[in-house]
């Protein structure tokens, strides 16, 4: 059986609209699900949305719904925004759903029939706003927003039995959490002892949640519950054989919700005696012009205004930024200005104006039909060798979970090809030197085939067109041999698959 790739998102809640920074996950990792598949693997990516809790309960009643209600509006909201998108994922898991509850329960019953759960009180304080036990000194710092002294009987999870044995994964495991900056955090985060974790809340004070199966006046903790869809939706309890297949798995995350799953979430697996998931990959935060997105800023974007600009220059330049430009190490900032600079340079200066002149030329001087390459000479054989080197380095990012750095070496290429055909020339070479040209020609759409292959996962609309234009009968989806481009093909109908876009109307507002 070919080789198994898991790889999840967040769960996002679904008290707020899916805005830039939920997409951003969720792009990054459907491109790597589908460089996966294009390897040829057996893919299963995962998203889904977090329903239960405080928040949402409150803001159903604020729309006067009830939670139920709310929650399928904005599961289906994230669904089709999903699919304008081109998101390939294999599943989408809602907390609320039977398959999830059941294991919920289950590993709650398994854990509590372990002693790896009791009951005690808890005096202290707790932020209302953030859903939240707080300590002392957290409040004392104002770190918490809402805070309220609270005495309270609760379920906890021995977490502190599991902070060595956490420690010692991920040293003898360096992949286990990254990037390293991420890794540090924890094994600082770690240097002092873990508490026990609440993981449940009382019914009386919050009913929107999953009953515990061992006392009906509770239900569990948001993030217990939310967690444990990484090893639902691939069927755990269920369906064991689709479970061994596709666990453990790759979370990537922002770096907001760290702890919850470099901390948290191992400890939990360990208790329940499962293997821990392959790696976590934490990136790092959009800004918007400049500053953090907040509601009170009204700076927040959301994806119906991404949308507008995709009604201009097409999803996959959406895809295309987020990829190379995204704050997948350190933060980054969108703007209105940087997303289409980055469009006009890459997509419709390289890889567009590319396209266009080449295909102009075959039309004009051979007919239409891909010219016979010849006796390659030692430039186009560079060529050839740089898009293997290109190809290789792209599957050694993927294993680093490097996006940006695939799509650089993929556009870094063809920007190489472009100063190729400067160089040679191939419009002055048809007349004076018909084979040369042809030669020149063939080595230009063959480089421009292999990287529309590549760019698949990042542009799949505009690559699928490439393709139709290239007229081989091939679809995108797997990687290509450079050489395999056949001579004498006609080359199909031309389009502009990425016309420029004309900065001036940022200023009017077009
Ligand atoms: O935390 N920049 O859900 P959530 C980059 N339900 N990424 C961003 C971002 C930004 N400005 N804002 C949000 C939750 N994200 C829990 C998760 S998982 C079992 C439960 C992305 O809706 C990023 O991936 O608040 C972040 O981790 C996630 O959205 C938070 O989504």
């Amino acid at each position: 059986m070919n080789q198994s790739f898991y790889i999840t998102t967040p769960l996002y809640y679904v008290n707020d609209r899916p805005h830039i920074g939920s997409s951003y996950t969720t792009l990054i990792a459907d491109i790597i699900a589908m460089y996966h598949r294009m390897k040829g693997e057996d893919v299963f990516f995962l998203t889904g949305t977090d329903e239960h809790g405080q928040k949402v309960q409150q803001a159903a009643e604020k729309n006067n719904l009830s939670p139920a209600e709310h929650c399928d509006i904005y599961a289906e909201r994230f669904q089709e925004l999903w699919s304008y998108f081109n998101i390939s994922n294999d599943d989408f898991i809602r907390t609320t759903e039977a398959r999830h509850i059941r294991v919920v329960q289950d590993v709650m019953q398994t854990l509590y029939d372990r002693g790896e759960i009791y009951k005690d009180d808890y005096e202290g304080w707790y932020s209302v706003a953030d859903e939240m036990f707080v300590s002392e000194k957290d409040h004392a710092e104002g770190k918490y927003r809402d805070v309220r002294r609270i005495s309270e009987t609760n379920y906890y999870f021995r977490m502190s039995a599991y902070r060595q044995r956490l420690i010692d994964h991920i040293r003898e495991h360096p992949g286990f959490i990254r990037p390293e900056n991420r890794r540090n955090e924890i094994l600082g985060f770690l240097k002092q002892p873990l508490k026990d974790l609440c993981i449940s809340r009382p019914k009386a004070r919050l009913a929107w949640g999953i009953e515990l199966p061992f006392d009906e006046d509770y239900v569990t903790y948001v993030w217990f519950d939310a967690l444990l869809n990484y090893i639902s939706a691939p069927g755990y309890g269920a369906d064991e054989e689709k479970f061994r297949r596709y666990w453990p798995a790759v979370h990537m995350i922002g770096k907001d919700i760290l702890t919850t799953h470099c901390v948290y979430w191992p400890s939990m697996l360990m208790a329940a005696g499962i293997e821990l998931p392959e790696a976590i990959f934490a990136h790092g935060w959009w800004t918007s012009e400049g500053k953090k997105m907040s509601k009170s800023l009204g700076n927040f974007i959301d994806l119906e205004t991404i949308q507008s600009h995709c009604d201009h220059v097409g999803k996959d330049a959406y895809r295309y930024f987020m990829a190379k430009e995204g704050p997948l190490f350190s933060d980054s900032d969108f703007s209105k200005a940087r997303f289409y600079h980055t469009y006009n340079m890459d997509l419709a200066n390289d890889f567009g104006n590319l396209v266009n002149r080449i295909f102009k030329l075959i039309k004009k001087y051979y007919d239409g039909k891909v010219p016979p390459p010849g006796t390659l000479q030692e430039d186009e054989q560079e060529m050839k060798k740089a898009a293997e080197a290109v190809r290789d380095a792209v599957m050694e990012h993927l294993k680093a979970l490097d996006v940006n750095a695939m799509v650089s070496e993929i556009i870094a290429y063809v920007s190489s090809v472009n100063r190729y055909l400067e160089q040679k020339e191939p419009w002055k070479l048809a007349k004076s030197d018909p084979d040369a040209a042809g030669r020149v020609l063939y080595a230009g759409l063959a480089s421009l085939r292999f990287s529309a292959a590549l760019l698949y996962p990042v542009l799949p609309e505009k690559t699928a067109e490439f393709f139709s234009m290239l007229n081989s009968g091939e679809k995108p989806g797997r990687i290509v041999r450079w050489e395999d481009l056949s001579a004498g093909t006609e080359l199909g109908e031309m389009k502009a698959l990425f016309p420029r876009f004309d900065m001036k109307r940022l200023e009017t507002n077009d």
